[in-house]
């Protein structure tokens, strides 16, 4: 009755071979919009930057994504699950200038590679949708959109502060300046302004602010961190007269409460007031000139300490009319609300600092709701006012509304909403990017490459001899002729962030293949993703640019919805005794090492089985033969059932006590590792069913033996979206079907109606002796034989008589003796 090919002892390779044969033959994972009826289920993980070689955080990534994608489709959705490559970027051009090599072979080279890993991952992708965004077909998309967003004004040119490595003659990435040096050249890196092209993010802060809202399958933190970063606050502008100046200084605060706590007046370096008092100060001249030229990069000028200088400006204040003077100072941002801050050391830490360092008064007006006075130097809670004159008594939120009146009698302020979200810079002057398809004309000025002539394509046959980007030296690239005028023209050299890649692939996925538009109606049928599954490190940029570029498509005509994804899981990191697994570190396991000794059914049930999905995980060689260890004793189990029972023997009438306690146990844990499932606890669901061979291990005699097969059947489906080789492997050795990923998902509930078992209680002279399981409806003769034959009443009867069984149906039965 064996088939010969089920094979004696559990041999990884060969069933892992022979499985995904069969998925790769049968085109198990493609999916089409009109195939299959039920509901659409989106399943996606982060793409990956190709760099090489797979590590073990993608192959938890993709390990927990098709686990969710096997599952949903168990369930009867229609299941997407697309694969893809973030292709542009950094790395390719150091490792062309490192083996000379170009960076578009590189790149190739490597997905080439690291699509052999994943490949043995057994993943339920529908590979016909693969998108690798280096490619023109991608990009030419993506060119499209930037022009749609230029047409709308969403995208726009102004002065921006790069990097500059003055040795390399190149821009710098944050990321390639360490310690304010060039990483290749060492040269003290400098700040430099440029025209750069920037998205109007801004134009939707709102909108990506109050959508958080709709958010509610997100993890709590990455919304709050999307909320920061967007960074709303609701305050007001106030205009102070300067002696002496037509124009007023405006400044914008959220602490009107504290107005009458001011004592100094602060602004930028790069405030149009700061530039006059250099004209007639030559020191302050000097220190902005200083400043101007600071040699940090964009980063670390937050952590600079503060610094600030007196102008020969004198404000006064709105209400009380004294006089306050102007400083400059370090940490005033001229790109956050008017570039001018008021200053209230008594209730700011920033400000109390720079009052202390430079001997400026300090008036606290802010006191604790339950005390006299302010007892802290710098108390920067909301209160109650005090030394404010006619605003004293005042709660903070009564006073902010009361004090804002006063200013607007006098025209001396308004109410004011702010975002701290800033435009996103866009251009970089890199080579391995998407090209910006704009073409500058000395008559026309910056003209938008004509879609008919998209995608202006990357050159890929380029030698990289030193860090800049060899665009600049292609004159066959960058010579053109006006779209407008026809004139002589020449081509924008830089490339995008390559963030815009990622902002809208998982649209893309959906139209793969469509050749006239960016998307069509697929995208619409399978927006949003379901769940999305990623890093933490992306909660900020990725989603909130994916997020702005879908409304910005959907703004375009296509029916995407608001958001583009419904869930987010960040997955944890993976650690080696207890450090991040990484190459630097010298940590590094390989997927491709254990997958070969092991299989990768191994590799996937220990991913799962050590640690929730959102934390970090400890790599240990013992969980993976464990892990090991644990798909032999179901191999060995499942085929020693295969030889001893008959197979699809009729399942019995469930009439005995004992069955019925087995049935109920069994219950329970597909009720367990069901809930598992629903609420994302993927380790939990592992120990569910370790418990569940265990139990099926033990019930090894002849009355619960013909229950072993539906409680193989039921185990299988349910280790099948995490070990899902072996699970197809025993499912047709043990002739339980062709395809246990058509199988179903085993519900409890259907178990439980069909047995419909309930608890009876059994009293012996009405005390509580026993309980046991019945079908419900049962009758009051076979209640009593069941009763009978439980060990605890046997005993309790022993050696007396039997004289009346009282008997209320479905409930309880009590056996009254002598
Ligand atoms: C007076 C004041 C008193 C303030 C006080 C705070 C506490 P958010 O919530 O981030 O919007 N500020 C305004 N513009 C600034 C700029 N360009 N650079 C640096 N700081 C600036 O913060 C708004 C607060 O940050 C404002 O409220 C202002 O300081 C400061 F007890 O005004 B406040
Ligand atoms: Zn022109």
């Amino acid at each position: 009755m064996l088939d010969n090919t089920f094979k004696s002892e559990y041999d990884p390779q060969n069933i892992e071979r022979r499985a995904q044969d069969y998925w790769k033959e049968r085109h198990s994972f493609e999916v089409d919009e009109s195939s299959r009826t039920g509901p659409k289920f989106y399943c996606l993980s982060m793409f990956p930057y190709p760099s090489g070689k797979l590590h073990m955080g993608h192959v938890r990534n993709y390990v927990i994504c098709d686990l969710f994608a096997r599952y949903h489709h168990q369930l009867g959705k229609k299941v997407l699950q697309p694969f893809g490559w973030d292709s542009f970027g950094l790395p390719a051009e150091n490792a062309a200038l490192q083996h000379k090599v170009p960076p578009a072979s590189w790149t190739y080279d490597n997905i080439a590679q690291m699509h052999k890993t994943i490949d043995s991952l057994g993943l339920a992708i529908d590979w016909r949708r693969e998108i690798t965004t280096c490619d023109p077909s991608y990009y030419r998309w993506e060119q499209w959109l930037f022009l749609k967003m230029y047409e709308r004004g969403l995208a726009y040119r102004k002065e921006a502060t790069v990097n500059w490595d003055p040795v390399d003659q190149t821009v710098l990435a944050n990321e390639q300046v360490i310690d304010g040096r060039g990483w290749r050249s060492g040269a003290e890196v400098e700040r430099r302004k440029i025209s750069q092209w920037f998205l109007k993010i801004t134009d939707y802060a709102s909108e990506l602010l109050k959508d958080l809202d709709q958010l509610t399958a997100w993890p709590k933190e990455v919304i709050a961190m999307q909320r920061n970063w967007i960074g709303y606050s609701e305050g007001a502008e106030v205009y102070f007269k300067i002696q002496g100046e037509q124009e007023s200084l405006t400044i914008y605060t959220t602490r009107l409460d504290t107005l009458m706590g001011v004592s100094y007046l602060a602004i930028a370096f790069d405030h149009p007031l700061a530039k006059k008092a250099a004209q007639q100060d030559p020191a302050i001249n000097a220190w902005l000139t200083k400043l101007k030229n600071l040699k940090v990069a964009e980063k670390d000028l937050a952590t600079l300490p503060k610094e600030g200088m007196l102008t020969p400006f004198v404000a006064e204040h709105p209400i009380t009319k004294a006089p306050l003077p102007v400083l400059i100072a370090n940490f005033v941002l001229m790109e956050y609300g008017a570039g001018a801050v008021m200053s209230v050391p008594a209730h700011d830490k920033r400000d109390y600092e720079f009052a202390k360092k430079y001997h400026l008064p300090i008036k606290p007006v802010i006191r604790p709701a339950d005390a006299d006075t302010q007892n802290l130097e710098c108390f920067t809670d909301y209160g109650v006012l005090f030394n404010s004159g006619e605003f004293d008594g005042l709660s903070s939120k009564e006073a902010k509304i009361a004090i804002l009146q006063a200013l607007e009698i006098k025209g001396a302020g308004k109410a004011k909403q702010q975002f701290r979200l800033r435009d996103w810079g866009i251009s970089r002057q890199r080579y391995w990017g998407t090209p910006i398809p704009i073409i500058y004309c000395d008559k026309c000025g910056a003209v938008g490459v004509p879609e008919a002539d998209l995608p202006v394509v990357l050159p890929t046959k380029v030698q990289l001899l030193d860090p800049r980007s060899p665009l600049k030296q292609l004159p066959e690239f960058y010579v053109t002729t006006c779209p407008k005028c026809g004139g002589p023209a020449h081509r924008e050299t830089d490339t995008f962030d390559t963030f815009m890649e990622s902002s809208w692939y998982f649209l893309r996925y959906a139209s793969h293949n469509c050749t006239n538009a960016i998307l069509d109606y697929r995208a619409e049928y399978w927006q949003p993703v379901d769940l999305y599954i990623g890093g933490i490190e992306h909660a900020i940029l990725h989603l909130l640019y994916a997020r702005f570029i879908h409304k910005v498509l959907r703004d375009l005509g296509f029916k995407i919805g608001d958001e583009p994804f419904k869930q987010l899981l960040t997955q944890g990191m993976v650690l080696k005794d207890g450090a991040k697994m990484s190459k630097s570190k010298g940590n590094v396991v390989e997927p491709s090492e254990l997958i070969e000794r092991y299989g990768v059914d191994t590799v996937r049930l220990f991913i799962i089985f050590a640690a929730p999905p959102e934390q970090s995980l400890e790599w240990s060689q013992s969980g993976v033969e464990g892990s090991y260890r644990f798909l032999k004793k179901l191999y060995n189990f499942a085929r020693g059932w295969a030889e001893h029972a008959v197979i699809n023997a009729p399942e019995l009438a469930l009439n005995s006590a004992k069955q019925h306690s087995a049935i109920e146990a069994w219950n329970q844990l597909l009720s367990q590792v069901n809930r598992d499932l629903a609420s994302g606890h993927l380790n939990t669901l592992v120990s569910g069913t370790m418990k569940m061979l265990n139990l099926l291990t033990s019930w090894n005699d002849a009355e619960l033996a013909p229950l072993v097969t539906k409680g193989l059947k039921d185990l299988l489906r349910v280790l099948y979206p995490v070990v899902p080789h072996i699970t197809h492997y025993l499912w047709q050795e043990l002739n339980f079907g062709e395809d246990i990923g058509l199988a179903g998902w085993p519900q409890p509930e259907v178990l439980e109606q069909r047995e419909a078992a309930i608890t009876i209680i059994v009293q012996v002279n009405g005390k509580l002796r026993a309980k046991l399981m019945a079908t419900k409806g049962s009758s009051r003769e076979r209640v009593t034989a069941l009763a009978l034959e439980l060990d605890t009443i046997k005993q309790q009867l022993d050696g007396r008589k039997l004289q009346q069984v009282i008997w209320v149906p479905d409930r309880l039965i009590n056996l009254v003796v002598t």
